[in-house]
């Protein structure tokens, strides 16, 4: 079904979704429980109905896979996509004492004279994250989030489990297994020690065939901003482990608890429905690449990626 899938879903959202609060009081138009299909082998689901930057569902994922949780990797990569929730920890804390940025997320979208200030705050937060060790430690640290329950779980005993290292062991040694499980969702830390509790919880691989496929449940999807990157994000985590293990790529099953669109993404989700898809890209892997924990940026690539400009959305806090 590939990108039809997901256009279908926006539309089901739109004509069926409950209108309902939620925490970052933008208020959303909802479903609950959808699932999303897409066969790896016709191409790469990178949607092509809006323009969706490929480098940084990349950065983000390496970012993940080497069990960092510190936006300063992902800055020396021009990624901006986390800045808001270490931002937060920052400006909340007791040695900020710039002006009052309290509900920046919505104050800088009605009021410009904020978003100046803003900008300026964001700006010199990220120059700081960049060039000072210590504030980057203390400050960009977005606590104990993908990277850190991947790689590094903390068990009762004071040992770590790395998640992602014992899954490819098992794919590789006992591939018709069905305890192919990883879990970004740890009770014990969700309430007070990590940014945002992980939206993508869960995800279990299957191998049949030769091919390997990988299914995700997301409790929390904003179907707009971040859904598109969490297919690609899959997508890709999918080709890596099957790259690793000697498989060709199956499906990528997307299933999402509260599936939800933001009431200030409506007219862009209406703009995107108008396009027509293309055909979806291709990754290319360096092949010389030895292991998926050495990879850097310029081992995976699209190729034919073509899409419909981006659109801009607000990105609710
Ligand atoms: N909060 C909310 N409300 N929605 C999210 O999707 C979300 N995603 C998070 C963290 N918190 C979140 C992490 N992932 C963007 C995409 C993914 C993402 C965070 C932000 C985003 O803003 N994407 C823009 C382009 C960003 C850019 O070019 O720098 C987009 O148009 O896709
Ligand atoms: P919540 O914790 O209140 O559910 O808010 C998290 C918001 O972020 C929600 O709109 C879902 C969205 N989100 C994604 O869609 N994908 C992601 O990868 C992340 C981190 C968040």
């Amino acid at each position: 079904l590939g990108e039809k899938g997901y256009l279908h879903l926006c539309e089901h959202i739109l004509a069926n979704g409950t209108k309902k609060a939620d925490r970052t009081n933008t208020g959303t138009y909802s479903v609950f429980g959808h699932q999303l299909r897409f066969n790896l082998q016709e191409g790469f689901p990178l949607l092509t109905t809006k323009r969706v930057p490929f480098r940084l569902i990349a950065s983000e994922l390496i970012w993940f896979l080497k069990g960092d949780t510190n936006i300063r990797f992902l800055l020396q990569h021009n990624n901006n996509i986390w800045n808001e929730w270490a931002f937060k920890n920052w400006v909340e804390s007791d040695e900020y004492n710039g002006p009052d940025m309290s509900d920046f997320g919505n104050r800088a979208q009605t009021d410009p004279d904020f978003k100046e200030r803003y900008d300026q705050e964001m700006d010199s937060f990220k120059h700081r994250i960049l060039t000072e060790d210590d504030f980057a430690e203390k400050y960009g640290d977005l606590g104990n989030v993908y990277g850190k329950q991947w790689r590094h779980w903390k068990t009762s005993q004071g040992e770590t489990i790395d998640q992602i290292s014992q899954v490819i062991d098992a794919i590789k040694k006992n591939p018709d297994s069905r305890r192919h499980m990883v879990t970004a969702w740890n009770p014990e830390d969700v309430p007070s020690n990590m940014a945002l509790p992980p939206c993508h919880t869960m995800f279990q691989f299957y191998v049949a065939e030769g091919k390997l496929s990988c299914q995700l449940y997301q409790r929390s999807g904003d179907v707009f901003l971040g859904v598109p990157f969490n297919i690609a994000s899959y997508a890709l985590l999918t080709h890596l482990i099957a790259f690793e293990c000697g498989l060709e790529v199956g499906e990528f099953i997307h299933t999402l608890g509260d599936a939800h669109i933001y009431s200030n993404h409506l007219s862009q989700v209406k703009t995107q429905l108008e396009r027509e898809p293309y055909a979806f890209p291709k990754l290319r892997i360096n092949e010389n690449l030895t292991s998926i924990f050495a990879i850097k940026m310029d081992d995976l690539s699209m190729e034919n990626y073509q899409s419909h400009p981006p659109i801009k959305a607000p990105v609710a806090v």
